[in-house]
Order: C-alpha cells, then sequence, then structure tokens
C-alpha cells in the first residue's frame, strides 16, 4: 500500500532548468571573468550530468580544449575552483528564486495537497543544493511548506549522484519505507534511472529538455501533471481522468 510519494525538484517541481540554473551559471561565469556562455542548446547537452559541480567539470573536460585557472582567482587547485564557483552560482540561482521568477509547474501544489488530505507522506531526493529546495519551496508555497516533507534528500548527501539509485535509496531509508509503499516523479532519464534503479514505480512529467528521453519502464509518462481546466498529454500508460490527481497516482 502507497504510504509515501517521492519527488524529484528540478523540472519535476518547477522547471528550473533552462531559465534558473542555465541563467545562474551564467552570471557565475560572469562575475569570474571567464567568457563561457552556456546557452539552452549548450546546457541541454551538459544536462546529462547531474550536479552543478560536476556539470563543470565536464564542460571543462568535455567541452573546452584547453583551461587554465584565472591567475586572480582565489583557488589554485581545480575541484576548489570549481566548488567556490558553485557557491557564487547557488547565490544567483537564490536571487532569481527569491524573485518568485520560478514557478511551480501546473498542478504540482494541488497534487502535494491532496496528498497531504489523505495523509500520505511526502519526501524529495534530488540532485540539487538543499538550499535550492528550501528557497523554492519557501517563494512558492511560504516557509511552511517545508515542514510537508519529512525526508528533504538533497545534493552532496550521498557520494553518487543520479543516475545512480542512491538518493532515493537513502530517502527511504529516512523514511523507513520499502520501495513498494513509494511512489517517484521524475522528469529526466537521469532521474528515472535513479528511481527505477531504486525499485520504486515512477510517474515521469516531461518538460522541453527532456520530452525525448527514455522512460521505457516507467508507470506513467506525462507532459505534465496538468489542471481541469489544462489537460495533461498522457505520452505512455493510462490515466482516466485528463489530469493528474490522487486516483490516477495510487491507480499506477
Ligand atoms: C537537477 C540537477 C541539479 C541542477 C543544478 O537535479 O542535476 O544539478 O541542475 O543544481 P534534480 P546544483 O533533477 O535531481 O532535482 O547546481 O545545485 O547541482
Ligand atoms: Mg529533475
Amino acid at each position: 500500500m502507497t504510504k509515501a510519494l517521492i519527488f524529484d525538484v528540478d523540472g519535476t517541481l518547477a522547471d528550473t532548468e533552462k531559465d534558473g540554473h542555465r541563467v545562474a551559471f551564467n552570471m557565475a561565469f560572469a562575475e569570474a571573468g571567464l567568457d563561457w556562455d552556456w546557452d539552452v542548446a549548450l546546457y541541454g547537452k551538459l544536462l546529462a550530468v547531474t550536479g552543478g559541480k560536476e556539470r563543470m567539470a565536464f564542460y571543462i573536460s568535455d567541452f573546452l580544449d584547453t583551461f587554465s585557472i584565472p591567475s586572480d582567482a582565489t583557488e589554485t587547485e581545480l575541484s576548489a575552483y570549481i566548488a567556490n564557483m558553485h557557491k557564487r552560482k547557488t547565490h544567483f540561482y537564490l536571487q532569481l528564486l527569491k524573485t518568485g521568477a520560478i514557478p511551480l509547474r501546473p498542478g504540482v501544489e494541488r497534487v502535494l495537497n491532496e496528498a497531504r488530505q489523505a495523509g500520505l507522506t511526502l519526501a524529495i531526493a534530488t540532485t540539487t543544493t538543499p538550499d535550492n529546495v528550501t528557497w523554492l519551496l519557501r517563494s512558492t508555497l511560504g516557509e511552511e511548506s517545508i515542514g510537508w516533507f519529512d525526508v528533504i534528500a538533497a545534493g552532496d548527501i550521498v557520494k553518487d549522484k543520479k543516475p545512480a539509485a542512491d538518493i532515493f535509496l537513502y530517502a527511504m531509508d529516512k523514511l523507513g519505507l520499502s520501495a513498494e509503499q513509494c511512489i517517484a516523479f521524475e522528469d529526466s532519464e537521469n532521474g528515472f534511472l535513479s528511481s527505477n534503479g531504486a525499485n520504486l514505480k515512477t510517474i515521469v512529467t516531461t518538460n522541453d529538455y527532456t520530452r525525448d528521453h527514455d522512460f521505457s519502464g516507467a508507470a506513467l509518462v506525462l507532459d505534465q501533471m496538468g489542471e481541469a481546466d489544462n489537460p495533461a498529454e498522457i505520452i505512455s500508460g493510462t490515466m482516466s481522468s485528463s489530469y493528474l490527481n490522487l486516483d490516477a497516482i495510487l491507480s499506477v
């Protein structure tokens, strides 16, 4: 019997990547005097790697011919330099969140409230930085919404990030629940590989970056959770209603 819903954050709760994280990365690069510009298309390629620090290391190794740490940088060792840059990126991302620039996706608030009213436990399993989660919740649902989640498993709390199953296994361990008692919500192939690797039934809501990803084996794939006046498109699986509601979730 389902006792908990475990939500991914970026791309699932909110469409944060294209106009949020990507913009924040570019703001940090500009502040550091780097001529790096992650446009929408390039960022879509870089999203193959989860984790902002890992994504920057991926960019340096796979997309730059050469890279030398700028002489005026405070850090001389590459991982420390990347970590420092990531702190500044997170600073700029939180600024964007605090302006209310990034809303929740359609249906997310309604699904969270339906689940709460039905007595289900809520949790988060995300690769992003913990502050990014609390500030997304604070800026969209208010301070008390942070308390709606029994577990917020985020970022570096696990060694291996998505697509490894670690973050979902960690969340279930902290919940004290088995995979059979939980349903996961994801938006990307890396995320689905992670939740599926943890043997979790998974409901996927795609976005512009992940529409063509492989979600074979997902319980249900939609283009969004949707609302009565903004129906979801069913990409795979079956759903009796025109938008994702608790009945549909518990029927997968
Ligand atoms: C998505 C990610 C994160 C964000 C950037 O996480 O891979 O790395 O792109 O956030 P998820 P950070 O879909 O699991 O929520 O820079 O804080 O990593
Ligand atoms: Mg995601």
